[in-house]
């Protein structure tokens, strides 16, 4: 199996031959290097060396030489050598059409692995979607806006990014587990991007999440505060059709988050829509992934 699809298969450790063939070497130097402490590796328990992105990225910042020829993905040819250069200088610039292309081509293994390999060299979800995700999906939303793709293609290319990061989570390291944190979404919202991107920040910096995803009907929410006592709730909205009905459900959780002791932040396009004079001393608001990230601090 090539070390794309490894990657794409959120294999987090790779083995001493992949690094071999990553670094341009052969296994006997990849032996030689973790023997004197050169390249640093995980033994696991049956003595066999497995190596992190990181701990190659590690290497690579060390040892210029081999940074020149580091290859993340297959480098048959020169497309694919470059890709794997703008990875590790994590040139988002560049990597966002890249990665939007390949969404709307539906390539879902090739944005994993992307989405995979960058996040294994610079190990910051909120740089990545800050970064590359939010723009990508940008413009996406813009080529649809224009007429340039499809309402099915925009679906597709949408899913090819949600399944992405939600698959990304199985390389993620996850501080442990402290607070509970509810994340949610008001009861029209389809957009549910936004809060599974939170879910992810949140999980990284150590909190369980309760995620009620899509379309959650915010005035029938009061048991699951009495229930599952969330400290913290994060509301995203991206879209709001109903204007009064979606101001009476952010004023409702206010109220929960009062009465249930529980810090509220929120974020999102759509809260641009609804009146926040009264309801703005008691929300956190929140314009980035960083931001969420720093909230966890
Ligand atoms: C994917 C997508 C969809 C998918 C959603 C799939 C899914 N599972 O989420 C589907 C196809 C279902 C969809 C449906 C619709 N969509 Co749509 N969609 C998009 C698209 C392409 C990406 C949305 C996204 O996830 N963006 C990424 C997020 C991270 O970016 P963001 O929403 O700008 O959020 C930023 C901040 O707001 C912040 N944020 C958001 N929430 C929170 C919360 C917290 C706590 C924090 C810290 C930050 C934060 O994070 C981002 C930081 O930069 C956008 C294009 C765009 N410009 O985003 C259109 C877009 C949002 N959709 C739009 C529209 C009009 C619709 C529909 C009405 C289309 C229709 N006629 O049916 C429906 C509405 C459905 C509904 N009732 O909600 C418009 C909204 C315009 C507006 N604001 O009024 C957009 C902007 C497209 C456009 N150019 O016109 N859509």
């Amino acid at each position: 199996m090539s070390v794309m699809q490894r990657t794409a298969k959120n294999t987090a450790l790779l083995s001493s031959p992949e690094v071999a063939r990553i670094l341009g070497v052969n296994v006997a130097t990849v032996k030689r290097w973790t023997d004197s402490g050169k390249l640093d590796c995980v033994k696991t328990a049956g003595g066999h060396r497995k190596f992190s992105m990181k701990q190659i990225a590690a290497f690579a910042k060390d040892n210029q030489k081999y940074a020149q020829r580091l290859s993340l993905v297959p480098l048959e040819d020169e497309s694919n050598r470059h890709l794997s250069q703008i990875i590790l200088d994590a040139d988002f610039e560049a990597l966002v059409p890249i990665v939007q292309e390949k969404a709307i081509a539906c390539e879902q293994s090739e944005v994993q692995m992307i989405l995979n390999s960058a996040y294994m060299v610079h190990q910051d979800l909120a740089i990545l979607y800050d970064d590359l995700i939010t723009p990508v999906l940008h413009r996406i939303g813009f080529l649809w806006a224009n007429g340039e793709i499809t309402i099915s293609e925009e679906h597709l290319a949408s899913q090819v990014i949600r399944d992405s990061i939600v698959r990304l989570q199985d390389v993620v390291n996850h501080a442990p587990a402290q607070g509970k944190s509810l994340v949610l979404t008001m009861s029209e919202e389809l957009h549910d991007i936004a809060a599974k991107m939170i879910q992810h920040v949140l999980e990284q910096n150590g909190f369980r999440v309760l995620f009620s995803g899509p379309q959650t009907p915010v005035l029938d929410t009061e048991k699951i505060f009495s229930s599952l006592k969330p400290d913290r709730v994060y509301l995203s909205s991206t879209y709001v059709e109903d204007i009064d009905g979606a101001q009476s459900e952010l004023e409702e959780l206010v109220r929960l988050c009062q009465v249930h002791n529980a810090k509220l932040y929120a974020g999102g396009t759509g809260l641009n829509q609804l009146d926040l004079t009264e309801v703005s001393e008691q929300i956190h608001f929140l314009f980035s992934f960083r931001q969420t990230s720093e909230t966890c601090k």
